[in-house]
């Protein structure tokens, strides 16, 4: 399998960083990883620095000034990754919310003849153990659905923190200009793709029902950043509706 770089977007993540499963993720998989610190004020930096020595290098750091939030900070990660032309890159959050072997699994599921994009989605089915606070999932899923009906794409997820691309033009033009969003930047990304030019056709896209997930505490995603990024849905619209009519 191809080697793919992992964007983890970090700010102020000294508390929740689980070094060892990040170094066994890179001994055991077919990954790098490179952490974007988006302006820490703690030791995020020095603990990555640690990582990436036990690491042999294959986990790098990239630190960015001041805090962008994560869209920027994961847009910023994914430019820097794609200079060393790797095949593939991703991102994960920081808290290991969707566990390494899941990781692992959303990256071989990008081998699939056709498929550009994989996704990670959060379904709870018999026999899986996605662990979510009701009420966070309840208002994720009318945020989904509304995503959705933008996006004209039946996606079940679109704010699941793990994802993959196979490296091409329409993901490098995806990437050329700042979102708009702190937090759904997704939402933006995957449009960019579908009205792009070159634009990615729905079918590239797959979406992977996890096996397991955990919201990790300590999530800064409180109630005035959810109202934020449900707000920014409306820009997002808007600028959709443009590309679409650019694009026709
Ligand atoms: N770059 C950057 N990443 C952030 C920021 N806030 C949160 N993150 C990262 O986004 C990911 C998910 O954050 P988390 O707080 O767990 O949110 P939640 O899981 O969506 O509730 C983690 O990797 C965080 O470090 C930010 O301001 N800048
Ligand atoms: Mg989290």
């Amino acid at each position: 399998m191809p080697e793919a770089i992992v964007v983890v977007p970090c700010f102020n993540e000294e508390r929740r960083l689980r070094d060892d499963d990040f170094v066994a993720l890179v001994r055991d998989g077919e990954v790098r990883l490179l952490f974007v610190d988006d302006g820490s004020t703690d030791a995020t930096a020095s603990r990555v620095r640690a990582m990436s020595e036990r690491a042999g290098g294959r986990i790098a750091l990239l630190q960015l000034p001041t805090n962008r939030g994560k869209g920027e900070a994961v847009r910023a990660g994914l430019l820097h990754a794609l200079t060393a032309s790797p095949v593939a890159v991703g991102y994960i959050d920081a808290d290991l919310s969707t566990p390494p072997e899941e990781i692992l699994r959303l990256q071989q599921a990008l081998e699939r003849p056709g498929v550009s994009v994989v996704m990670g989605a959060r379904i709870r089915l018999l026999g899986t153990r996605i662990e979510r606070e009701a009420t966070r999932h309840y208002l994720g899923r009318v945020f989904a659905t509304v995503a959705s009906l933008i996006l004209r794409l039946p996606v079940y997820d679109t704010q699941c923190g793990a994802k993959f691309f196979r490296v091409g033009e329409p993901l490098r033009r995806a990437l050329a200009e700042p979102f708009r969003s702190r937090w759904a930047f997704d939402v933006e990304l995957i449009g960019r793709l579908l009205t792009g030019s070159p634009a990615l056709s729905s079918a590239e896209f797959l979406e992977v029902p996890l096996a397991r997930w955990t919201d990790v505490s300590g999530s800064r995603l409180g109630s005035t950043q959810m109202m934020g990024a449900a707000m920014d849905l409306v820009a997002i619209a808007a600028e959709l509706r443009k590309r679409r009519r650019a694009g026709t």
